[in-house]
């Protein structure tokens, strides 16, 4: 709802500050020129009103930061969808209620047995605009927290090297929410993309076995 209430009040805004910026002017000067000018001026807060509205949406979703569910902006794909993304190697699905349509996607921990470079989740994301985008998920730790907790994170297969993407930690064995960082930067840096539209590929690689992956989002945060 908030996308919606936003946007209208500050169009509302937008068009009261049009009008008063247009009234005066064209009620002064109006009243010396021919009636179809006049019918012109009247339409200027209309016309203000559709113009600000083309770029409303993206302003707004920029400043919300958490954002909502506008399509456009946030696509957000299950692990387990089938349709969506492709588990190779060891990645296999979990059932679990508190997951996020009730299966999240994880290699099972497996003692003395490291992660192999085909263990892969492959997503696929349809990006509809061009843009800068970062990658949100929701995740959690395996048991061990200090073992059970990273990923290797690239898109489009890059980059490839010198390891197989970017290292992602997090922490929390409950799953939660967050944006992807690269870890290996030591300024947290999120990670981000300028991707045009087209099938983007994100792909989430083993580092730890048992680190469980529920959802991956797509979200566009500029141009
Ligand atoms: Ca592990
Ligand atoms: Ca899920």
């Amino acid at each position: 709802m908030k996308e919606i209430s936003e946007p209208g009040a500050e169009t509302r805004r937008r068009a009261a500050g049009a009008a008063g910026g247009a009234s005066p002017a064209c009620t002064t000067v109006g009243e010396t020129r021919p009636p179809r000018w006049r019918r012109w001026c009247a339409l200027l807060p209309v016309l203000a009103c559709a113009c600000s509205l083309e770029g409303l949406s993206v302003e707004w979703d920029l400043s919300s930061g958490s954002g909502g569910d506008d399509g456009s902006l946030r696509i957000r794909v299950e692990a387990e969808d089938e349709a969506r993304c492709e588990l190779s190697g060891r990645f296999e699905r979990v059932n679990d209620p508190s997951a996020s349509g009730g299966e999240y996607v994880a290699a099972p921990e497996m003692v003395d047995v490291g992660c192999d470079a085909g263990d892969l989740v492959d997503c696929s994301f349809e990006v509809g605009r061009a843009g800068t985008y970062q990658i949100r998920v929701r995740v959690a730790t395996g048991p061990d927290e200090s073992v059970d907790n990273s990923f290797w994170v690239s898109v489009d297969g890059e980059p490839s090297e010198p390891e197989p993407g970017y290292r992602y930690d997090f922490s929390g064995a409950k799953f939660h929410e967050e944006y992807v960082r690269h870890s290996k930067d030591d300024s947290g840096a999120l990670l981000k993309f300028p991707l045009d539209p087209g099938t983007h590929l994100v792909t989430f690689g083993c580092r730890e076995d048992a680190a469980k992956l529920d959802w991956v989002e797509l979200v566009r945060i500029g141009p």
